[in-house]
């Protein structure tokens, strides 16, 4: 039995069966091309999952609306076909996976109504990610506050199990499951309770040029060095990492070492897959500058065959379009059973 199935879908968190692979659900939003921190807490953990497990990945372009003020409508429509070409750049296989952009499917935006409907408003002005993206503005969308319970449609709708994300995704996560419990004690046992899978190294990396906040597309868009872009060409990866803030030390030590230094470490760690103590071990008596020239090899053999690989998809006239409409067909044979549960459940539709 797959865990899509309705039986399967009982507030659990496993799958009924031995058999049953786990359902994983993830998404990133098409605000731009993305950046190492995106990669290396999210993308690479994705296509590990694709091995073993029951994947779904998602262009979530109705998140990229809940800030009207940006919103380009030409660009953000270039932007879903680069993320799904990214996507299937790092490495994830569109056979394997169920791959697709969220607005295809109106599953997503109809569970979010019935969703909150139940979901109290005290919850979402609880979210950090909302105080940090209102702080500030004259005026506020309803969909950025909304914007937690649209996620939570996402994950619901595939009876997920594992979501994996980077740190900051966590509240998100542990809200979804407090609208499933909600949910499943009002209208009966309809939703599975998903789990957060938030890598142990990598699931923050930081600002190169502000090593205290986490790297992001936000402040990528307005300062260059702020972020590693994964589709820089190699003069600006490597002048990025050069300039990257460390402190006026100069020897290489992971404990009581800067953020900035912790960070290229990170970094350096999550790509090179040697425990800390090798790594620091191998710079003793070095400075900082021959720990960035290690990193920016790293990344730069990471990024090199993502670079080529994106650029060949984008030049097939049509790939990238036609996997998209194949990818929602798919989400919506998932999806569909799922929304048709919950209006049953509560007497609608
Ligand atoms: P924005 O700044 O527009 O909010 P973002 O840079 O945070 O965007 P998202 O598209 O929101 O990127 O994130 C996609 C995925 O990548 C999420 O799972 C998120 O947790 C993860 N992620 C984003 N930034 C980092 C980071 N700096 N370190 C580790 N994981 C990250
Ligand atoms: N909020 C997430 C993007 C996202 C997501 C999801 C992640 C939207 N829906 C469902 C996991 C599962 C972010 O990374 N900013």
């Amino acid at each position: 039995m797959s865990p899509s199935e309705p039986a399967a879908a009982t507030g659990t968190t496993s799958p009924t069966t031995a058999e049953a692979r786990p359902r994983v659900f993830s998404g990133v939003q098409p605000t731009g091309d993305l950046h190492l921190g995106t990669y290396l807490g999210a993308l690479r953990q994705w296509v590990e999952h694709q091995q073993d497990r029951d994947s779904v990945f998602c262009v979530v372009d109705l998140h990229a609306l809940t800030i009207p003020e940006e919103i380009d409508p030409q660009r953000l429509r270039e932007d879903v076909r680069r993320v799904m070409a990214l996507y299937l750049a790092v490495g994830l296989d569109p056979e394997r996976n169920v791959i697709f952009a969220q607005s295809h499917l109106h599953e997503h935006a109809e569970l979010t109504w019935l969703l909150n409907c139940v979901t109290p408003l005290g919850w979402l002005y609880r979210m950090t990610q909302f105080k940090a993206k209102s702080e500030g503005r004259e005026s506020v969308g309803t969909g950025l506050l909304d914007y937690p319970v649209l996620q939570a449609a996402d994950i619901l709708l595939y009876d997920t199990n594992v979501v994996p994300v980077g740190d900051d995704q966590r509240q998100h996560i542990e809200l979804t499951r407090d609208i499933a419990v909600r949910f499943n004690h009002l209208f009966g046992e309809v939703f599975v309770l998903p789990e957060a899978a938030v890598p142990e190294v990598g699931a923050r990396i930081m600002g190169l040029d502000e090593p205290t906040v986490k790297m992001s597309k936000s402040v990528a868009r307005q300062r260059a060095g702020h972020a590693v872009n994964l589709l820089d060409d190699e003069r600006t990866v490597r002048k990025a990492i050069m300039s990257a803030v460390t402190d006026s030390g100069r020897e290489v030590r992971f404990e009581h070492a800067s953020p900035g230094v912790r960070n290229l470490l990170t970094i350096l760690q999550t790509l090179d897959g040697r425990p800390m103590d090798a790594i620091v071990a191998e710079f003793e008596g070095k400075g900082y500058g021959d720990l960035k020239k290690a990193v920016a090899g790293v990344v730069l053999d990471a990024l090199r065959p993502i670079r080529e690989r994106f650029d060949a998809i984008m030049a097939e006239p049509g790939g990238v379009d036609e996997l998209l409409a194949a990818g929602a067909e798919r989400a919506r044979a998932i999806a569909a059973p799922t929304l048709s549960r919950v209006k049953e459940a509560m007497g609608v539709g």
